[in-house]
């Protein structure tokens, strides 16, 4: 049996999730929260720097999460094609990559600055994280496809990746209506059964976002 180590309120834990869940792939849920400190226990064990998720398979630690649903797409693979062969595939990568990097990353920039103690924040750096979450939702206001998806008519990789950072980022800097096509994916992810399900799971513990999670979504 797979296991993952993963809290809900986590994005990098619900883009594992979504590919897992639509997969219909079992696994066993080793849940990041107080009442299971065991499992905190585990995941300092096996990964030097404790980012979760984190895959076991047959005793063998699977971290990152790019690397976690190839793990998947290759050894337990399910209906869907996550990193398709060919052209495409190297255009799911790179998507995957932008929205990792140049969204989740950059979004939490403000999402950790505002958990630091007084006197230790930092708003150049936030300001120049905004900057560039502005850059990325341009960038792929202009570049993203007519969909339904990332890389075309396919569920991928670029949509596990791209559910949880947009999800977020717009609560960290809101993409707007001048940004329509961004916002339209947007929209389309979070009405997806899988991602409902994963902001479903994820929704009791939106008092944790330090920022103060909007009213809406
Ligand atoms: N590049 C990593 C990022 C994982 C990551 O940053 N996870 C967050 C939770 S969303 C985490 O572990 N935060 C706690 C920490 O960094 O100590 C991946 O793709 O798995």
């Amino acid at each position: 049996m797979l296991q993952l180590y993963a809290h809900p309120f986590s994005s990098y834990c619900q883009k594992v999730l979504i590919a897992l869940w639509a997969d219909g792939t079992e696994f066993e849920y080793k849940m990041l929260d107080e009442a299971h400190p065991e499992n905190m226990a585990g995941l300092k064990r096996r990964w030097t720097f404790a980012q979760f998720p984190l895959l076991v398979d047959d005793g063998k630690t699977v971290v990152e999460t790019t690397p976690i649903i190839e793990h998947l797409a290759a050894l337990h693979p399910g209906p869907n094609d996550w990193i398709p062969d060919s052209a495409l595939g190297r255009q799911v990568r790179f998507l995957d990559r932008f929205f990792d990097l140049y969204v989740m990353n950059t979004m939490t920039v403000s999402v950790f600055d505002a958990l630091r103690p007084e006197g230790s924040r930092d708003p150049f750096g936030v300001d120049k994280s905004l900057s560039t979450l502005r850059a990325a939702y341009d960038w792929l206001e202009a570049n993203l496809g007519d969909g339904p998806w990332a890389a075309g008519n396919d569920f991928t990789l670029a949509d596990c990746a791209a559910a949880p950072s947009l999800f977020y980022a717009d609560w960290v800097e809101e993409i707007g209506p001048a940004r329509a096509r961004l916002a339209a994916y947007r929209a389309r992810l979070l009405a997806h059964p899988i991602v409902a399900r994963a902001v479903d799971e994820g929704r009791p513990y939106r008092s944790f976002f330090p920022l103060g999670a909007p009213d809406r979504d």
